[in-house]
């Protein structure tokens, strides 16, 4: 009997993964705590309520009673920890709070299973991380598992500070744990402060696309479906105290990706081609810009047969037809605090 915290899962990565778990494991229970930031939305997991395997909890993964109450409750026997602050930019411009949930929370996820779990060879501690904890690549190479650490920015400093955390708790106490390092996601549900949703919501408004620096940045890019399944794979059949790194294998120069994206929006939308273009702006660049991410996911695939299946004109079509069919979604999520954000980082 597996009863599953899923952290973050009312968030963009994770309320895949909530779905997916729910669906492909009626034996399995799945508990959410999330404490719905303004990154966590109930609207991203209605077709959830229902379900009689799956409970939300509204907690903060930095309250000591609450989430070792949770533990209890509902007898928890794994963690898949996704819950963080996640966007770079924020993390710029206040980084205290990156620091509180990413490295304290995860330690207080850590502390609360350690004191639940007696035999840990029965428990998973699962810590679902980020390719930029590895730093910035030039023109070629790959990130592989092995590669040092060299994280640049206050997000990918507390993830890699979060991630040592969880190896900490490996060779210290003997839990299980695995880590998962994945490259830059994208799909449906993803708040539209990240980049392709941010540039599909400004072309639907015919706004101004801002493009830091001179978008010769690189981003490998994948489908969060595709990742889901990596989850899924590691969680099962990944090994005790291992990394898997995961990547789409779809590296693609910002500029590059934001063409796509606007011929894609315009055909969807019946507009001319070359409309959305027309309104690209490069702004100013990113304090500390990563150059370049790539993954070696070679690992992953010799040991547990994993590979990405969406290519990105296949996942970016399938992604804009999602925004452009959910318009509610998008307008209810941007208005109030995202329109201070916005206002505030953009100008
Ligand atoms: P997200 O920002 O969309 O969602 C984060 C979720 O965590 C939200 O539901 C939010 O309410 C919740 N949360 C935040 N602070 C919390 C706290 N203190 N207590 C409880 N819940 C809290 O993030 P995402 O893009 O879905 O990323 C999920 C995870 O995957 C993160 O750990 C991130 O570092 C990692 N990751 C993301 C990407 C990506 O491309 N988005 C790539 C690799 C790894
Ligand atoms: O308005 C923008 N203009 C722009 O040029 C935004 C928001 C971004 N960018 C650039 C910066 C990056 O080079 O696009 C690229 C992607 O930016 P983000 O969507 O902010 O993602 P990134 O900073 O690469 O980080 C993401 O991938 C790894 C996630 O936000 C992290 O949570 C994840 O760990």
């Amino acid at each position: 009997m597996k009863n599953i915290l899923i952290t973050g899962g009312a968030g963009f990565i994770g309320s895949h993964v909530v779905r997916h778990f729910v669906h492909k494991y009626p034996d399995y229970k799945i508990v959410n705590l999330d404490a719905l930031t303004y990154a966590g939305n109930l609207e991203n997991l209605t077709d959830l309520e229902s379900a009689n395997n799956y409970t939300l909890v509204k907690v903060d993964i930095n309250d000591e009673a609450a989430v070792n109450a949770v533990f209890d409750k509902y007898d928890i026997t794994d963690v898949i920890h996704l819950a963080a602050e996640s966007h770079v930019d924020r993390s710029i411009t206040d980084p205290l709070i990156f620091l509180r949930t990413n490295i304290l929370g995860t330690a207080n996820l850590l502390n609360a299973a350690k004191g639940k779990w007696s035999d840990f060879d029965k428990h998973i501690f699962y810590h679902v991380s980020t390719d930029e904890v590895y730093g910035s690549l030039g023109d070629t190479g790959l990130f592989e598992e092995t590669t040092p650490y060299d994280p640049r920015s206050p997000y990918s400093a507390s993830k890699a500070s979060s991630d040592h955390l969880v190896r900490a708790y490996h060779h210290t106490y003997g839990m299980q744990i695995k880590i998962t390092n994945c490259s830059n996601n994208y799909g449906p549900y993803q708040f539209p402060e990240k980049l392709i949703p941010l540039i599909i919501n400004n072309i639907v408004l015919e706004k101004k696309l801002p493009v830091y620096g001179d978008g010769s940045n690189v981003r490998d890019w994948l489908y969060v479906q595709d990742h889901v399944e990596a989850i899924d794979l590691v969680f099962h059949k990944g090994t005790n105290g291992e990394t898997y790194n995961i990547g789409g294998n779809n590296e693609k120069q910002n500029l590059e990706l934001v063409h796509l994206l606007c011929d894609t929006v315009d055909a969807q939308l019946g507009r001319p081609t070359g409309d959305a273009k027309s309104r690209i702006e490069f702004v100013t660049d990113r304090p500390g810009h990563d150059k370049r991410y790539a993954i070696d996911a070679s690992k992953i695939k010799a040991e547990l047969g994993w590979e990405p299946l969406t290519d990105v004109a296949t996942g970016l079509g399938k992604t804009v037809e999602w925004y452009l069919a959910n318009g509610e979604w998008l307008n209810r999520v941007t208005s109030g605090d995202y329109k201070k954000y916005y206002e505030v980082h953009y100008g």
